[in-house]
């Protein structure tokens, strides 16, 4: 049987494309994202919290994030990604995480190597990393502890944000594929994928790498694709465009007292997301 996890698994070592996972952060996005075809879901840890109204430092808790989890997968068929932080903690922590994740059908977890609590990518701040050994004890607890043998334990090194360069990050990346990670992220915070197009270019195909090009986001695929990249996280645009949409209706509203002028989803487009025509259907058999 093709599960999610198998799928997944099979569209990261797959050299011949490039898998697109695009960000969801509850139930309906996840939803959105299976409709436009996409290969999977990456369940971002920065808009699940940021569609909690709190920030990406591991302030929405853990219970909370498996919360989220649970409705996206009851909702959807595509393989989910999940972005698990740091782990939440130490290896056993981190371990905890991904049986419940393999329980409920989730099909990766990609953790990085960040010190708990960790913060955005993307803020200017001190971004410290744990040390190897201890990111690699964590990485073998996750790998001994999945009970679906598909699931996917993705190691990011974020040795490029804490600007601590490229060996560093090929060294890191090396030691956690030997680990037993089944995949590398790779990120930058460069407006240019000059980094990322020089790691690959080290790591020589070594091991499959995905990459989230949120910075250089204007850089062609192809690219990529033929330096071993073989999966790209869009990791943020569902709910970028969302807030642009929701505080747009919100002034129009405001403005001109009525919700016309702005093109926006019907009613009728929430009841074909959520399949009410099926419950229809079901109260004419059971009611
Ligand atoms: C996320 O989407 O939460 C990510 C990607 O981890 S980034 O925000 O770039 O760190
Ligand atoms: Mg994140």
């Amino acid at each position: 049987m093709m599960t999610r996890s198998k799928i997944l698994r099979q569209a990261i070592q797959d050299c011949t494309g490039v898998s697109l996972f695009l960000e969801a952060h509850n139930g309906i996005s996840a939803k959105i994202v299976e409709k436009s075809g996409a290969n999977g879901v990456w369940a971002s840890g920065f808009t699940m919290s940021a569609a909690m109204g709190v920030r990406d430092a591991n302030e929405l808790s853990w219970t909370q994030v498996l919360d989220i989890l649970e409705s996206m997968s009851n909702c959807t068929n595509i393989p989910i990604l999940v972005d698990g932080d740091t782990g939440h903690g130490n290896f056993n922590n981190a371990r905890i995480f991904v049986k419940k994740l393999c329980l409920m059908g989730i099909a990766g977890v990609v953790y990085e190597d960040k010190l708990f609590p960790k913060m955005n990518s993307f803020v200017t701040a001190a971004h410290s990393l744990v040390d190897i050994d201890n990111f690699c004890g964590k990485i073998k607890a996750c790998k001994d502890s999945q009970t679906d043998n598909d699931f996917c334990i993705i190691a990011r090194t974020e040795a490029l944000i804490a600007n601590l360069g490229m060996d560093e990050a090929i060294k890191r990346a090396s030691f956690y594929i030997e680990a037993g990670a089944d995949a590398i992220v790779i990120h930058s915070k460069k407006d240019t994928p000059v980094e990322i197009l020089e790691f690959c270019k080290k790591w020589n195909k070594k091991a499959p790498v995905i990459i989230i090009p949120t910075k250089y986001e204007a850089s062609p695929i192809v690219q990529f694709q033929e330096m071993g990249v073989t999966g790209i996280i869009f990791a943020n645009h569902l709910m970028r465009a969302s807030i642009k949409v929701m505080n747009d209706i919100c002034q129009n509203i405001m403005k001109h007292h009525k919700s016309t002028g702005l093109e926006i989803a019907s009613v009728e487009d929430i009841f074909t997301l959520t399949n009410m025509q099926a419950l229809i259907e079901d109260e004419k058999k059971y009611l």
